[in-house]
């Protein structure tokens, strides 16, 4: 039986602790739990293994009193040891397939696609959904292109996995995405940098309810 819950990337939000102590930063993503995040990413680029793991158990912490899964970006061992409910990887990480093969069936893993064939390939290897972008040009520390709203669309088509649209997207500038048939978005800044992470995640979560709404009429 698979015990994988049912996967809401609806207002996914992916992590960011350069810019805050861990007391801030647990404080900014429980905040932004309340304010309706539906999935978390963990992203450290930085860490040691170690240091990642600590750290993924202490918001693993956070993440479980909301009931919302938390996901670890690139290090498949790392979301094994935590127990987290996946992994995501990248194009250079390990592939989504074998990242499949370490966690089996129940965890969730995701995967980055910039175009259709990546998007197919990931799909294929058992990706469970794909974040694409990044759409607008961000600020936050990533080796990135710009995607194409007609290619992340194309993407949505081309795979029966929820599809979510990434890079410098916030509240004021996610209308670009309405008509596309994307699952949800991915934030960093907008919800990590703001002042009050809560009303920022709110706020975004009642636009791209609307988005997706306006696109079911
Ligand atoms: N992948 C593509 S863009 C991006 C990642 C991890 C960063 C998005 O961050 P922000 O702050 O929401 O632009
Ligand atoms: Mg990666």
């Amino acid at each position: 039986m698979n015990k994988k819950k049912k996967l809401d990337t609806t207002l996914y939000l992916v992590t960011d602790s350069s810019y805050h102590t861990e007391e801030t930063f647990l404080r900014t993503v429980e905040e932004a739990l309340k304010g309706g995040v539906t999935l978390v990413q963990l992203r450290e680029k930085e860490r040691s293994a170690r240091d990642y793991l600590r750290l993924a158990r202490r918001v693993k912490e956070v993440t479980d009193r909301y009931q919302v899964p938390l996901l670890i970006d690139d290090r498949v061992d790392v979301a094994a040891a935590a127990d987290a409910a996946g992994v995501h990887v990248g194009q250079s990480d390990i592939p989504a397939a074998e990242a499949r093969k370490i966690l089996g069936p129940d965890k969730i893993v995701g995967a980055t696609a910039k175009t259709v064939e990546q998007a197919v390939e990931a799909y294929q290897q058992g990706a469970d959904y794909l974040g694409v972008g990044a759409i607008y040009p961000t600020t936050t520390k990533v080796k990135t292109v710009l995607t194409k709203v007609s290619t992340l669309e194309e993407i949505c088509r081309a795979v029966p996995i929820p599809v979510n649209a990434i890079g410098g997207l916030n509240a004021g500038n996610m209308d670009i995405l309405a008509g596309t048939h994307i699952a949800g978005i991915c934030v960093v800044s907008a919800i990590m940098k703001a002042e009050t992470p809560g009303k920022a995640a709110a706020e975004l979560k009642e636009k791209i309810m609307q988005l997706l709404k306006i696109r079911e009429q």
